[in-house]
């Protein structure tokens, strides 16, 4: 469990598993209409998140359209729990690898007009969901989550990460403008209108990135929001700070190098 101060306070219970009320899947369905009629799809990419999905999805509030889980073929219960905590979610199973991989696959796969990004390990917060799709309805085309600006911050990440990222974020500031406070982190939202603009190629880590660095070139509006990261619940997270901090430099090195012409759409 997390405490006020972010910390990790005591053992954490393993959630059950319920199925929710018959009144509450209704509620989600026919709840589509909120902010005259733009529906939101979250997409969530998971590889071996079953113990984490009791804390993720149930919170996601009743009123986004969709909820697309992209299963990197995880071999434990990711999918039937998924399944069981709600019934109506949608499954999308990734032929490829990694992180990116999934996101671009969810991103294709999305109906809503606004897209959010949710990680399924518990350490991104659905409850800053209205936050970000409220971000865009003020007039952002990209909501990006930061860590590091007024009331954000993180309990997830050790010191030689944080300034990785620090040293990230100011040679993206030097290199392609924009006031970014925060590089490498997954809580983003947009209006789907801007995927095929930011033509993403990128297939791990390196994703968020990559979006942030083809939002600022191609323009878009862009509003940080300040986002709190907790730790994830159960389990190893897949990033090794080393191999996927070398691509995130690569990426950034071929941005500059070879700077890609948003699609004219
Ligand atoms: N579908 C899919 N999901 C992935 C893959 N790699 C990571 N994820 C998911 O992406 C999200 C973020 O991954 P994490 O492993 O938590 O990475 P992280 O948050 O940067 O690292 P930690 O701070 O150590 O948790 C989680 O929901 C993962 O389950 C993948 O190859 N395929
Ligand atoms: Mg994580």
């Amino acid at each position: 469990m997390i405490g006020q101060d972010g910390q990790a306070v005591g053992t954490v219970e393993r959630a059950a598993v319920t199925v929710p009320a018959q009144q509450d899947i209704d509620a989600r369905k026919s709840d589509g209409n909120w902010f005259g009629g733009v529906k939101v799809s979250v997409v969530v990419p998971a590889l071996n998140e079953a113990e984490n999905l009791p804390y993720v999805l149930p919170r996601i509030p009743t009123w986004v359209h969709e909820v697309i889980l992209v299963d990197g073929r995880s071999t434990d219960d990711t999918v039937s729990v998924a399944r069981k905590l709600m019934p109506e979610i949608r499954i999308v199973e990734q032929v490829g690898k990694g992180k990116g991989d999934a996101l671009r696959l969810g991103f294709e796969s999305a109906k809503g007009d606004i897209i959010v990004m949710l990680d399924a390990d518990g350490s991104t917060d659905p409850d800053e969901i209205p936050a970000f799709v409220g971000t865009l309805l003020a007039g952002a085309d990209f909501a990006k989550g930061s860590r590091f600006n007024q009331g954000a911050g993180t309990s997830d990440m050790p010191l030689h990460r944080r300034l990785g990222n620090w040293v990230f974020v100011s040679v993206v500031r030097a290199l392609f403008g924009g006031r970014y406070s925060d590089l490498c982190y997954g809580y983003n939202a947009f209006w789907s209108r801007v995927v095929p603009r930011l033509q993403l190629n990128a297939d791990g880590f390196e994703i968020e990135t990559l979006m942030n660095i083809r939002a600022l070139r191609a323009d878009l509006r862009i509003a940080e929001v300040a986002s709190f990261e907790a730790p994830r619940v159960f389990g190893e997270g897949r990033l090794q700070t080393w191999p996927d901090g070398w691509r995130v430099a690569k990426t950034i090195w071929r941005e500059w190098r070879k700077p890609f012409r948003p699609a004219d759409l």
